[in-house]
């Protein structure tokens, strides 16, 4: 049988609200992005997946949905849906929609009407209880809210405004099901699914583990892999994409989801997910104290971490590799270095690492420009939920300000989240409004127009790293063998495929280095690939 599409594919994501705007009003737009397919398809990329554009709050970003079968009119209509869908597809691209099936927004029908009273048909369409338990949210607060109208609580592992759906109830699973074959009827070509490996909670809902000096629980182990999940997964697949002749990119987003988990969620014949965005790399610079402690980087460890996936998914299943997404601070800067002089080279550099292991990269957007994080200096420059409640709770607790800051400016949200950077005119070309969120100062050395026709740029290895996978077959099945485990600079790997070897080498420092694979002459006549 020959390979799904998507192994050899390279997926590149957009968060519409800042990647381009067409009317001024600060905020991207389906419009906008429908404007900049042209540079898309000639950076190369196979699939584009877009950030939830459903009408929301915007709470969470649009992580908070109040409607799945709509468009916000902040980012268009769904005839500007449908025209981008098209356009889309004429260009030989593909498009992925994010669904979020774990929690709608507060505003959303449904849970107007579970929360309007006790005995509602849709009351046990989310979780409600007379007493919570002390799970924390992943936002710093409570995961329980306390509903004023019929005095009980609701559960939330996000935000208030985003409670969490009831899957034990059928009825719950029926309507996303036809929500998602809706899309799919629409012509889309797969999914993106937030959080996907928390719709199974352990229905008795018990306390979680209270770290010492601490008052809320850690409830991970009761909803990270509870014990429906492969069974939901499974029949989601069933009813929604069997059948149809086609094959549809699924990727399932599991925080905490480890390799054995993976594995089974991935394995073709058990018909779950294609792939999974898996979170252990991204963990690898958080202290003991969480996301926001910044411990040091380790190449050594991140070989550990990355070389264990990919013999993990060797031989059944298979990974999604990515750096940066919209949650994740921009990786030249986070690991790289992103100072004048080697910004490019450093961009260049991981994205040659993380783009020839085996498995569908992500390019998430600006990140083939080698975009940094923004030097934030105020806590009202940040404009993320997540990272403004654990601000507010952190101070609450005495934290000195200048260290909340720190943590922000290298592990908060918004540094993913700061507009495209087009051009050097004003707004780096993102609108002709003032943007939602300040454009980051660095725009006028760091932007797509400078890069497109230099073939030094950082935008033009993403397109030999793009192409390289499309042309060469041992980049997509090639075997995966590390090298050099120990070196503290060079990371190391070769891809072999039949009678075609590769050799990855890449200095991830900021110093020369001397290196050398066994006795340093076996490569020596190597064609050189990039
Ligand atoms: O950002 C995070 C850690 O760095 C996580 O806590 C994040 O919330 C988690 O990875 C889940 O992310 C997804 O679901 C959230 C939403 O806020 C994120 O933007 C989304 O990617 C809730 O829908
Ligand atoms: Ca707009």
């Amino acid at each position: 049988m020959s390979d799904p599409w998507w192994k050899s594919a390279v997926v590149y994501q957009i968060w519409p609200r800042s990647f381009a705007d067409s009317n001024g009003d600060g905020i991207g737009d389906l419009p906008g992005i429908a404007a900049r397919l042209d540079y898309l398809a000639d950076l190369g990329v196979d699939v584009l997946w877009l950030s939830p554009f459903y009408p929301s709050p915007q709470d969470d970003y649009g992580y908070d949905v109040a409607d799945y079968q709509a468009v916000d009119p902040l980012f268009g209509t769904m005839r500007d849906f449908d025209l981008l869908l098209a356009s889309v597809h004429e260009r030989g691209m593909r498009l992925i929609v994010d669904v979020v099936l774990n929690h709608t927004s507060d505003e959303h029908p449904w849970f107007v009407e579970s929360r309007s009273s006790r005995d509602n048909p849709k009351r046990d369409w989310y979780w409600w209880r007379t007493e919570p338990n002390n799970w924390r949210s992943f936002f710093s607060e409570p995961a329980w809210s306390r509903d004023e109208q019929t005095d009980e609580y609701y559960l939330h592992l996000f935000s208030s405004k985003q409670p969490d759906l009831n899957w034990e109830n059928p009825q719950v699973r029926q309507a996303l099901y036809a929500m998602l074959r809706w899309w799919l009827d629409k012509g889309v070509d797969g999914f993106r699914m937030d959080v996907i490996n928390m719709i199974s909670k352990d229905p008795a809902l018990p306390d979680g583990w209270v770290p010492p000096g601490e008052t809320l629980g850690h409830g991970f182990p009761h909803f990270l892999y509870g014990p429906r999940i492969h069974e939901y997964l499974h029949e989601m697949h069933t009813e929604v994409f069997a059948g149809r002749g086609a094959t549809y990119l699924v990727v399932g987003e599991m925080p905490g989801c480890q390799v054995e988990q993976a594995r089974l969620y991935t394995d073709p014949a058990r018909g779950e997910v294609d792939m999974v965005f898996q979170f252990d790399h991204v963990g690898l610079d958080y202290g003991l104290a969480g996301k926001y402690d910044v411990a040091p980087f380790d190449l050594r460890r991140l070989k550990q971490s990355l070389g264990h996936w990919q013999s993990g998914l060797a031989e059944v299943g298979w990974n999604s590799l990515y750096w940066n997404n919209h949650d994740q601070p921009r990786i030249v800067s986070r690991w790289g270095d992103d100072s004048d002089e080697f910004r490019g080279a450093s961009a260049k550099a991981l994205a040659t690492l993380l783009h020839l292991h085996r498995g569908t990269p992500y390019v998430y957007q600006g990140e083939e420009l080698g975009m940094t994080n923004y030097p934030f200096t105020r806590l009202d420059e940040i404009a993320d939920i997540e990272g403004l409640n654990w601000a507010n709770a952190a101070i609450a607790d005495g934290r000195p300000v200048e260290e909340v800051l720190a943590g922000l400016r290298a592990h908060g949200r918004d540094n993913a989240r700061t507009p495209m950077q087009w051009d050097d005119s004003a707004h780096a070309g993102f609108t002709t409004g003032t943007p939602w969120l300040a454009v980051n100062p660095g725009y006028p050395a760091v932007n797509a127009a400078d890069q497109s026709d230099d073939p030094d740029s950082v935008l033009a290895h993403y397109r030999r790293l793009i192409t390289l996978r499309h042309s060469e077959p041992a980049v997509v099945d090639g075997d995966f063998t590390m090298l050099m485990p120990e070196h503290e600079q060079v990371y190391a790997f070769t891809r072999r495929l039949d009678d075609v070897e590769l050799l990855v080498m890449v200095n991830v420092s900021s110093e020369p280095v001397d290196a050398a694979v066994g006795d340093g002459d076996s490569w020596r006549d190597a064609e050189v690939l990039v």
